[in-house]
């Protein structure tokens, strides 16, 4: 099948994280024929450091990547059309849709959610006379479109996290030394508004060793230089190092190598629940604190009723994290998860087994594409 994903980059990198990933595991495990239009290419190769952002077009891999320009220019119209999150296809390029004797499966992926009304909308058509689109929204549920994983990813995790030597040589590849005996490695991807001074002040503290890695140009790292954490140094039990901004293979095997991990948005958040380690997660910061149902709403999936009074530690440090109670709970909800963290190591095993049940987000779709193609 042949397929158009169109990638508008809002803000930040999960519009293009998630539909890079996307378009690989379209091409690499269901055959299909991508075409990826992105906007914005300089952001892109952030993620893809191969890409040319001087060309309008380009093969990546499997992959054939187009500038999305206005005008847009005239091209044929595939199989299977993927708006994501809402990016609104070219007036043009919808026309001719319409004009197209076979007409293509419109999909608008939405952004992930934990949130129950999400199985209700999943896979619901939206008539566009002549044409008609279908809302497909990713989820942890069934019922709706799972999350995005990649064939093998489990066994490829599985592998590298029992393969301590492979470990100790990528940290070696970025410059950042082994872990030391009863040392935490933790990794922060956030955003500014992150509490990381009080998150510093914890650790520095804390029951044990904490070395922060954080990537370069992200607030984390800014925070870990204006700390004068950046470099190795220590204050108290926590020091830090910043590491180059990763390709997206190798923040992953950043993400399977740490103890804990800090993440944010969409696609980190997924991936460090694929990595099987307990994580703390910074939702897209809302108006009116909207976010916080959307952590709430995840949080109650991934601990599970039960587990919601074992793991209050977790819940205040997530909670504190996305900064909807005060700063100052970092530090004991911090020291509270580590009174924790064997029952917490054993949520985030079992975690994305479940995940797993529910079938990747890219082969759900095809099949859900080739039932109306
Ligand atoms: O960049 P983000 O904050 O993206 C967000 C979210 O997608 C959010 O839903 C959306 O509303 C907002 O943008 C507009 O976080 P996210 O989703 O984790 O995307 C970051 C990508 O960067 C992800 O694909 C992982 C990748 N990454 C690397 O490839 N290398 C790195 O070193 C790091 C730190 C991240």
């Amino acid at each position: 099948m042949r397929w158009d994903i169109f990638c508008r980059v809002v803000d930040n990198l999960g519009d293009i994280g998630v539909c890079w990933r996307l378009a690989r595991q379209l091409a690499a495990e269901e055959g299909a024929e991508v075409r990826l239009w992105v906007d914005d290419l300089v952001t892109f190769r952030q993620l893809a450091p191969n890409l040319d952002p001087g060309l309008d077009a380009q093969r990546l891999g499997d992959i054939v990547v187009r500038r999305w320009t206005e005008p847009f220019p005239e091209v044929g119209i595939p199989d299977v059309v993927v708006e994501t999150f809402g990016c609104d296809l070219p007036p043009g390029y919808i026309m001719a849709m319409e004009a197209t004797p076979k007409a293509p499966v419109w999909i608008n992926l939405e952004y992930l959610s934990a949130e129950s009304w999400v199985n209700g909308y999943h896979g619901r058509p939206s008539p566009q006379p002549p044409l008609t689109k279908y809302f497909y929204f990713p989820g942890f549920t069934e019922g709706t479109g799972g999350v995005l994983m990649e064939q093998g990813l489990r066994q490829r995790r599985e592998a590298f996290q029992n393969d301590a030597g492979g470990q100790a040589q990528f940290l070696a590849r970025l410059g950042v030394r082994p872990k030391a005996p009863g040392e935490l490695l933790v990794s922060i991807f956030c955003y500014p508004q992150a509490p990381l001074p009080a998150l510093f002040d914890a650790w520095q503290t804390g029951a044990q060793p904490v070395r922060a890695i954080a990537f370069e140009d992200t607030p984390a790292a800014k925070a870990l230089v204006a700390a004068g954490l950046a470099s190795g140094a220590a204050r108290g039990r926590v020091s830090g190092q910043v590491v180059p901004f990763l390709a997206q293979d190798d923040y992953d095997r950043m993400l399977w190598t740490c103890d804990w991990n800090f993440v944010r948005g969409e696609d980190s958040f997924v991936r460090a629940q694929w990595a099987a380690r307990p994580f703390i997660w910074q939702a897209y910061p809302q108006q009116e604190d909207t976010h916080r149902i959307k952590m709430q709403s995840f949080l109650a999936r991934y601990l599970g009723a039960s587990a919601m009074g074992a793991s209050a530690g977790l819940v205040d440090l997530w909670t504190a994290w996305n900064g909807l109670i005060p700063r100052a709970r970092i530090a004991p909800a911090w020291a509270a998860s580590m009174a924790t963290r064997d029952g917490l190591g054993e949520i985030a095993r079992q975690w994305p087994v479940r995940l797993e049940a529910l079938g990747g987000l890219a082969s759900n779709l095809a099949r859900f594409c080739s039932e109306r193609v």
